[in-house]
Parts: structure tokens; C-alpha cells; sequence
């Protein structure tokens, strides 16, 4: 695939669409990983159907991208699917608890990165950047961005990291294929995919873990870490937003201007996602401004600073109810 110039990459945070993609695709089966097993070494190209999407599958239709709205991966979540999760969540919490479990103070979450290169070795990003991008992680879900923003708990440590050389993979064909056969650790094992497609991010939901284990986790762009090509994303919160899915936060323009908005009080509502870092919006008039600087709004990555009181309480709910 050409090198794709990255000043053709939206000024928002839609999905950066492929111009094109050449049809004959280089298919990869090369395994060149380090570690630990061999599977992905006998991809063929009877899948291999040239597309301008990412081939979303069924089992993909609750996660959740960070993109904009022209090319969701995701179905809509209606006001009545959100209830009925929430639902679930809030029983499922209360279940837990009652059977002992208390919300832990701080959870250290391992992490596995598997690196999908091309048969040309790109997207091969280095470990000084995965390093990096770990350092990110713990820096937002610690707080350290902004005086308002809330410590979650949350920190993480680099648990392996894999390199593949299959360009379906590197484009993320296949993607429930590769991801079951690559995926590694529990439920409470956060993997990453660093693969090349037209979009920065998508995650799967906790509450999705046990119906669909084999796919759990996040595929990011792997221009987006830091010191990565993306101009306006590469500070490395892609991950971090990707993550926040991960452990059950919608965006917060999630059910627009309502009060339930994203199931998260502090977090003031908000009609549409955001571009760039405009101050002052307020594009509800529900109180408060617009959260442009929260890690589940869509702006740029220098202008993410925060997780909320709210969200940290959410996220180590959901974690109590989907992954402890
Ligand atoms: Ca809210
Ligand atoms: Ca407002
Ligand atoms: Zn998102």
C-alpha cells in the first residue's frame, strides 16, 4: 500500500478515509513475531477481499470508534439499548458486591501490544514508542494533565509485546480472526492492535467481554503513539481514549443534549463531538460547558487533559462488574 500522505488527514476526527487501496494486496502470512505461538501463519488469501472500510463485523457492532460520524464502525446505541445496559451493568454491580467484591483503590492492568506490519515491515513502530505510549496511559488515567483532572486508579504495565508480519492483519482484514488468534491474557488484560486503517481507534465494551472474549480490546492506529505521523493525534491518546471504551465510558457526546447524555454526571452534555480544541463551546444548553478537554470527546490529542470524578467512579464499577 502507497504511503498515505498525512496531510490528507481530515482537520477533524473522522475517520481518516484511505484515498484508495491498491487491489492487489500483498497477502502476508509471514510470522516473524518473537512470541508466543504461531498462529497467523497460515492466513491465505481466500478472505482477502480489497475494501475501502475496515471490514466491521458482527461481532464488532458494540464497540466503539474514535472517529466521527461518516464512517461508523458501530451501530447506534438508541436511549433504549443504553438502558438496558445500564440495566445490566447495575445489577451485574450489585451482584458483585454483594457477593464481596469491593472497588479496588488502584488496579495495575497488563498490557499486550501486538505490532501488525506490513510484508514491508511498515507500521513497525518501535519499543521506545510502546514504552512511550504506556507512559502516556498511566500519565492520563493518573491525572497528571490537568490541576481538574480526577487519578482513576487505573495504571499499566507493558506485558508483551508481539510483531506480525501479515499486511491483511496491517490493515485489519480479518480482524476477528486475527484478533482471536492473537489475543492474550484474561479479562482484565488490556490488548492493543496497532494496525493501519481509516480510523484512529475502535474498542470493544466490557460488558461485551464474555459473549465475545476472543475479540476484547483495542485496534489503534499505529500512527497515533507518540512521535507517530498522525499531525494532531500523535501524542498517544488515541490509546487512551480507546481504553476509556475499554473500561466502559461512552463519549461524552453520547444521547446528546439529555441529561442522561453519557450515563456520567459530571460531564456536562454535549450535542456533537468535538474538533480541534475550541474554547468556550457549549453546544447544549444543559449547564456547563462543553467537556472539549475530556479524553471521550473526539478533539486533539494536545487538548486532552482529563478524566472526570464521574468517569473514574464508572470505570472502576465496570471493572468491579465486568473484569476483576
Ligand atoms: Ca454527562
Ligand atoms: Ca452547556
Ligand atoms: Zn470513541
Amino acid at each position: 500500500m502507497p504511503h498515505r500522505p498525512h496531510s490528507q488527514h481530515r482537520q477533524h476526527r473522522q475517520h481518516r478515509r484511505l484515498a484508495a487501496l491498491s487491489l492487489a494486496l500483498v497477502v502476508g502470512g509471514l510470522f516473524t513475531a518473537t512470541s508466543p505461538t504461531t498462529a497467523g501463519a497460515t492466513q491465505t488469501s481466500a478472505d482477502a477481499a480489497p475494501c475501502l472500510t475496515p471490514d466491521v463485523h458482527v461481532e464488532d457492532a458494540p464497540a466503539a470508534a474514535r472517529g466521527g460520524q461518516q464512517l461508523r464502525d458501530h451501530r447506534e446505541i438508541t436511549a433504549a439499548e443504553q438502558a438496558r445496559i445500564e440495566q445490566r451493568f447495575q445489577r451485574r454491580l450489585a451482584a458483585r458486591e454483594s457477593a464481596g467484591a469491593r472497588r479496588a483503590t488502584a488496579v495495575t492492568i497488563p498490557v499486550y501490544v501486538h505490532v501488525m506490519r506490513d510484508a514491508n515491515g511498515n507500521g513497525d513502530v518501535t519499543d521506545t514508542q510502546i514504552a512511550q505510549q504506556i507512559q502516556v496511559l498511566n500519565g492520563s488515567y493518573a491525572g497528571a494533565k490537568s490541576s481538574t483532572a480526577t487519578n482513576t486508579g487505573f495504571s499499566f504495565t507493558l506485558a508483551g509485546v508481539d510483531r506480525y508480519n501479515n499486511t491483511n492483519w496491517h490493515q485489519d482484514k480479518q480482524s476477528t480472526t486475527y484478533r482471536a488468534k492473537t489475543r492474550l491474557g484474561g479479562k482484565n488484560a488490556l490488548n492493543i492492535w496497532l494496525v493501519d486503517f481509516s480510523y484512529l481507534g475502535i474498542a470493544t465494551f466490557p460488558w461485551d467481554y464474555a459473549k465475545n472474549p476472543g475479540i476484547d480490546g483495542i485496534r489503534v492506529q499505529y500512527s497515533s503513539l507518540p512521535g507517530g505521523s498522525a499531525t494532531n493525534y500523535n501524542l498517544g491518546e488515541t490509546a487512551t481514549h480507546e481504553t476509556g471504551h475499554w473500561l466502559g465510558l461512552y463519549h461524552t457526546f453520547q444521547g446528546g443534549c439529555t441529561s442522561t447524555n453519557d450515563e456520567v454526571s459530571d460531564t456536562p452534555a454535549q450535542a456533537s463531538s468535538t474538533t480541534g480544541c475550541p474554547a468556550g463551546r457549549d453546544s447544549c444548553s444543559l449547564p456547563g460547558l462543553d467537556p472539549i478537554h475530556n479524553f471521550m470527546d473526539y478533539s486533539y490529542d494536545s487538548c486532552y487533559t482529563e478524566f472526570t470524578a464521574g468517569q473514574s467512579t464508572r470505570m472502576n464499577q465496570m471493572w468491579t462488574a465486568y473484569r476483576a
